[in-house]
């Protein structure tokens, strides 16, 4: 006989986190980038974001330049039975060990390689793999400054000030059966995405959305959910401060 937690469990993540959606909770995730955390620091990061019992790891980042996706996944399995979920910057992102994948299409942009391109040169291997695809509008919105998402995709974000804009991309992304939207300040971003922006795209479209990029704070995190963000993403703060995690992850609780 499967457990209550089995059954749901293998419904897939999509499905737990649209059931979280519906019972109106809200989730967290931890960024872990192999070529942003020096190899010492990754076990204590590890351990921090599980005590501060986050929802999910995503995996990945702009570049793949030093890192082991493999040995991260490898170290993470150890570890914990929380859900891997990849955030591929490119196609050579992809590890068939890891539990899920963002199939993100920025369609915040108009570079084709990141609209289908990548997908198309991805596909097959993804389909090989068994691991869970959830297909992804990926907006980028300004944060004040160039990140390095903006420079690999060749792409202009959505000036923070268009929520027109933004909205109009959101509902092209749902109607296109996009099952998720991200809305991307970008890793380190001055400014995160705005409550305005969250708001006006969340009241929109039904489908959740994910925030990411600049959130550094329990109360900028409470912010987004408050606006309307089911899931937010943080990367660099655990870096900057381990300790911050489990007091931005306790905002999920506090909507
Ligand atoms: C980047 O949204 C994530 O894709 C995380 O951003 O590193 O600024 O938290 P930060």
């Amino acid at each position: 006989m499967q457990t209550d937690n089995n059954l749901l469990k293998n419904k897939g993540i999509y499905h737990n986190h649209c059931h979280a959606k519906a019972q109106g909770e809200k989730q967290i995730a931890v960024l872990l980038d192999p070529d942003k955390i020096p190899p010492a620091h990754i076990s204590r990061h590890i351990e921090v974001a599980l005590l501060a019992k986050v929802d999910y790891f995503l995996i990945g980042g702009s570049t793949s330049l030093r890192g082991s996706l493999d040995d991260l996944i490898d170290n993470l399995r150890r570890e914990t039975d929380t859900p891997l979920i990849l955030f591929p910057g490119s196609p050579l992102q992809i590890c068939k060990k890891a539990d899920a994948i963002l199939f993100l299409s920025l369609i915040s942009g108009r570079n084709p390689e990141l609209l289908i391109g990548h997908h198309v040169i991805s596909a097959p291997t993804l389909m090989q793999s068994g691991i869970e695809v959830i297909s992804t509008g990926y907006m980028l919105i300004d944060g004040g400054m160039r990140t390095a998402v903006q420079y690999m995709s060749n792409t202009q974000p959505i000036p923070a000030d268009k929520n027109d804009i933004a909205v109009g991309t959101a509902m092209a992304g749902q109607l296109l059966g996009l099952k998720l939207l991200y809305l991307e300040a970008g890793s380190g971003a001055k400014n995160p995405v705005s409550e305005s922006i969250i708001r006006d795209v969340s009241q929109s479209v039904s489908i959740p959305i994910i925030t990411g990029g600049g959130i550094r704070t329990p109360e900028k995190a409470l912010e987004n959910f408050r606006a309307g963000a089911d899931l937010i993403v943080v990367g660099n703060a655990l870096e900057n401060d381990p300790g911050l995690i489990r007091e931005i992850a306790a905002a999920r609780f506090a909507t």
